[in-house]
């Protein structure tokens, strides 16, 4: 039980198990790690792809074409996919003031044609979502950009490698992915609602959509399962990125539940049950104390978390218990519409509405929320 296999569609970045935990006040502490050695192992442990940024796959082999062509070679022995692609637009000092929205417009074209030759890989390796996490686009200073221009530049940039994909067949959607801050002060597109409007401002919003990461949002002080809930509802969550975080602090890309247990049993619950085919995705960091078997272990359980959490989520739904404290709550009730087919705003003047009796009425989530937390606990 609890075993992955690749129908469950877990995916890792290459950056995440392959991070050497390098961190603002300390060096590596992990040797680098060869790609196809991490596309041997994760395939092993039962994930379906693997995802990388242009320059992952460089860690070991500094040849492009070489490295390329291993990296297929791996593909091809152990059958693990390639669903996303991403772009590093952050780690070269080239990019301190951002790419998309540098105010060095020889970087900004720069940046695009960096875009442009790693979706061409990405079209080969077969991937159907490229993500954008704009994490140097931003400031630390207010008067250093004028965010409503930054935004015009950003745009441009999308729409523009929007037209190129387009332009070239490749049938890859993008995903924007918001982040508050870190490394910049303050990141463009902060937070999932922000995006969303963003999208709205495109040229080709329709193969725009998101990929909202657990600790970002959580960093904001957002609620990730409802932020979720909406993307869903405007059709808008092309992939998701899993993982754990403690509330607003820096990010800390914890394993996926090591985090709020809590919220993940609800978004378990609602990726299972909302709508969402896509990747399962983890974006983490094998935290830094760990040495090459921690990182092997600590990959094992955001799976082995998430196949959990799906169980106890089927559990939760399944028990008779829950089922009639939802209808106690009155869940069903927020289906009906407010007014009925025949009816208009017209028809609310007449009506035999007591307030007394409805202010009085409790709703019993209280009830509700223990179900929950003991189906977590495994209580139940
Ligand atoms: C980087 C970032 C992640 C993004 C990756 C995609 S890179 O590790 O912290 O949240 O998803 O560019
Ligand atoms: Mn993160
Ligand atoms: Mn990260
Ligand atoms: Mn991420």
């Amino acid at each position: 039980m609890f075993e992955p296999t690749p129908e469950d569609k877990f995916t890792f970045g290459l950056w995440t198990v392959g991070w050497q935990a390098r961190d603002p006040f300390g060096d590596a502490t992990r040797p680098p790690l060869d790609p196809v050695e991490s596309v041997h192992r994760l395939a092993e442990l039962g994930a379906y792809g693997v995802t990388f940024h242009d320059d992952d796959l460089l860690a070991v082999e500094p040849d492009r074409d070489k490295a390329v062509a291993a990296f297929r070679k791996a593909l091809d022995e152990t059958g693990l996919k390639v669903p996303m692609a991403t772009t590093n637009l952050f780690t070269h000092p080239v990019f301190k003031d951002g790419a998309f929205t540098s105010n060095d417009r020889d970087i900004r074209r720069y940046a695009l044609r960096k875009v442009m030759r790693n979706l061409d890989l990405a079209a080969e390796l077969g991937a159907k979502t490229y993500v954008f996490w704009g994490g140097r686009e931003g400031a630390e200073s207010d008067g250093a950009k004028d965010v409503r221009v930054a935004l015009d530049r950003f745009r441009e940039a999308i729409d523009t490698l929007a037209s190129y994909v387009t332009d070239k067949g490749y049938g890859i959607r993008f995903a924007l992915e918001p982040k508050p801050n870190e490394p910049r002060g303050d990141i463009l597109l902060p937070t999932i609602g922000h995006a969303l409007a963003f999208i709205g401002s495109l040229e080709h919003a329709d193969m725009v959509g998101l990929n909202p990461e657990v600790g970002h949002e959580q960093m904001a002080g957002m609620n990730f399962v409802h932020g979720i809930a909406q993307a869903l509802w405007h059709g808008k969550l092309f992939h998701i990125d899993l993982n754990g975080q403690h509330g607003p602090k820096y990010d800390q890309d914890l394993v996926f539940g090591h985090g709020d247990l809590k919220s993940a049993f609800f978004l378990v619950d609602l990726l299972e049950n909302g709508g969402y085919d896509g990747p399962r995705h983890f974006d983490y960091k094998p935290t830094r104390t760990e040495d090459i078997s921690g990182v092997w272990a600590s990959a094992a359980a955001n799976m082995r978390t998430y196949l959990i959490l799906k169980e106890r989520a089927r559990a939760f739904r399944a028990d008779p218990e829950v089922q009639e404290a939802l209808t106690a709550s009155r869940t069903d009730q927020l289906a009906v519409p407010t007014l009925a087919a025949d009816e208009t705003y017209d028809s609310l003047a007449q009506d035999d509405f007591d307030l007394e009796a409805a202010a009085e009425r409790g709703y019993h989530y209280e009830r509700l929320d223990q179900l929950a937390v003991e189906h977590i606990l495994g209580a139940r």
